[in-house]
């Protein structure tokens, strides 16, 4: 067996020829040009969307400023997948019968703060860079109940510590890694301010409600509470030269598995340990409102918008809605992927109630968006079968999700007077989930499923125990429910019953510890 060269800027040229049609190169850039860009958070999202769109539109523009410097968030891999690729990755394009491989150069190098930390700062701070961008997940930016910071949280407080160093000019030890990406980020600030203070647009790509105003009173709130003695001026550089557009980030990026490696082995004729798989439809809506130069991302297919709230509300309360009541019903009767799920008959009617019945009426203001037609594309792309997307995967971390793209429709739902069944019985799947994963009953394609949620011991102590009285417990006890929502009557009814019908489907929940 011959063994494979590794994708590289070297090994590129040599390929390229047994190049197949179905391959697209990366652009031909100074790649030991500055970065313009920072990128806190580089996991598969940032690689199969933003770092896709910044190369198209650098490639279309011929602008070389554009180079991503991607930071890692608690391990080196992605930098020892990486670098020795010279940043060079493949993103695998998965449709039922089409594949396709764009190699994408936008990412120039990654750090791992664990590790460059100093050189994270020092970069954030350079002139050149003018954008900070960010997908560190719903619970990398530790906020509390009521979206301020956490101040709770270990990892926030050690930063509020270091950041007040960094402010008042006394940084103890410039590679001491920050505990949380809010901590990084805003220590980051402060150093660019420091440095002179070229402005600077901090670019959330999170599905965050609001996302960048949501994160920009965050950085507030973080140095109103700051005993540094420049808190202030950093707040008020922060409130006049950086802006935190608004955006609405959408593709679906399942994990990479090793069969996904082997199909771009076989197209490439190269290994690559940077691989990322995704689906073809790509959409990123960003509000116009930077505080310096950006690259020409409209030319890569991006929206540049005044208003991105419709699509944001959209994307979240349709897509990543039914998305996770998918992924819990779905686990719940043992389905690997969502794909599964949905070709289930009673759960894809149950999906497109919940967008019919509850997610659709509780939108206002939608513009000119087919919310018809956009239901039928979401469930499509959900029934794409070449992606594997997992539905454990998407049912990480409910704790931090639900809130987004469940419970603010069930609280309009509410609040105009309607029972919203179908977000009950999404909810009611959560909880059975968190259950039967904190039971250790849950099994998904041969394997004992565990909770994966920042809040697993708060949950599984809600959840664990008989049945009878799990939504109680739930919305007393998990931490997940607002007050309002927590005490309403006919919520708490609709979701006890929803509980008690999904358990009388599944017997063999019901034989758990009922
Ligand atoms: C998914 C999303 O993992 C999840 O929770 O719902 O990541 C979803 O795939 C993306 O938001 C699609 O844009």
């Amino acid at each position: 067996m011959t063994s494979l060269p590794r994708l590289s800027p070297d090994t590129l040229g040599r390929l390229a020829p047994g190049l197949g049609a179905e391959v697209s190169l990366p652009a031909e850039f100074d790649r030991a040009a500055a970065p313009g860009i920072v990128h806190l958070g580089i996991g598969a999202f940032h690689r199969a969307h933003q770092a896709v769109y910044t190369e198209r539109a650098a490639a279309h523009a011929g602008d070389e400023r554009w180079g991503i410097l991607g930071v890692t968030q608690r391990s080196a891999t992605v930098r020892e997948q990486l670098r020795p690729q010279g940043g060079l990755y493949g993103v695998l394009e998965l449709s039922e019968g089409a594949t396709a491989l764009d190699l994408i150069g936008s990412v120039r190098d990654v750090a791992f703060p664990g590790e460059e930390t100093a050189r994270v700062l020092s970069t954030v701070a350079a002139p050149t860079t003018h954008i900070v961008s960010l997908t560190v997940t719903e619970k990398g930016y530790r906020r509390a109940d009521g979206g301020g910071p956490n101040l709770a949280d270990p990892a926030l407080a050690y930063d509020l510590d270091v950041l007040a160093a960094e402010i008042d000019g006394r940084p103890s030890d410039d590679n001491e890694p920050s505990r949380s990406a809010s901590g990084l980020l805003l220590r980051g600030l402060a150093r660019r301010h420091r440095a002179g203070g070229t402005p600077l647009t901090v670019l959330v790509c999170d599905n965050l409600m609001d996302n960048g105003p949501t994160v920009e009173r965050l950085v507030h709130r973080i140095l109103e509470v700051s005993p540094a003695a420049g808190a202030t001026s950093l707040l008020d550089w922060i409130r006049t030269s950086v802006t935190f557009p608004a955006t609405m980030v959408d593709r679906i990026v399942p994990a990479t598995a090793d069969a996904h490696r082997r199909v771009a082995e076989s197209v490439l004729g190269a290994t690559d340990a940077g691989l990322v798989v995704a689906e073809p439809f790509t959409q990123w809506v960003i509000e116009d409102r930077f505080a310096g130069p950006r690259p020409a991302w409209e030319a890569a297919g991006a929206t540049l918008t005044d208003h991105v709230a419709p699509y944001e509300h959209v994307k979240l309360r349709i897509l990543n809605g039914t998305h996770s009541a998918l992924a819990y019903g779905g686990a719940l009767r043992g389905y690997a992927t969502i794909a599964e799920a949905v070709a289930d008959p009673e759960l894809n009617d149950f999906a497109r109630a919940l967008i019919d019945e509850d997610a659709i009426p509780s939108l206002a203001d939608t513009g000119d968006i087919d919310l018809e037609e956009y239901r039928e594309s979401v469930l499509e792309r959900f029934a794409n079968g070449a992606i594997g997307h997992t539905t454990v995967q998407i049912a990480m971390d409910g704790s931090q999700k639900l809130p987004i793209r469940m419970l603010a429709t069930a609280r309009d739902r509410l609040g105009s007077g309607h029972t919203p069944f179908a977000i009950a019985r999404a909810v009611a799947s959560w909880m059975l989930y968190v259950h039967a994963t904190s039971e250790g009953t849950l099994e998904v394609a041969g394997r004992t499923v565990e909770l994966d949620d920042p809040a697993a011991d708060r949950l599984a102590l809600a959840a664990r125990g008989p049945l009878d009285g799990l939504a109680a417990r739930m919305l007393d006890q998990s931490g997940v429910f607002p007050e309002d929502l927590a005490e309403n009557l006919v919520w708490r009814a609709a979701v006890g019953a929803a509980v008690r019908d999904l358990r009388a489907g599944a017997p063999a929940l019901a034989g758990a510890t009922s």
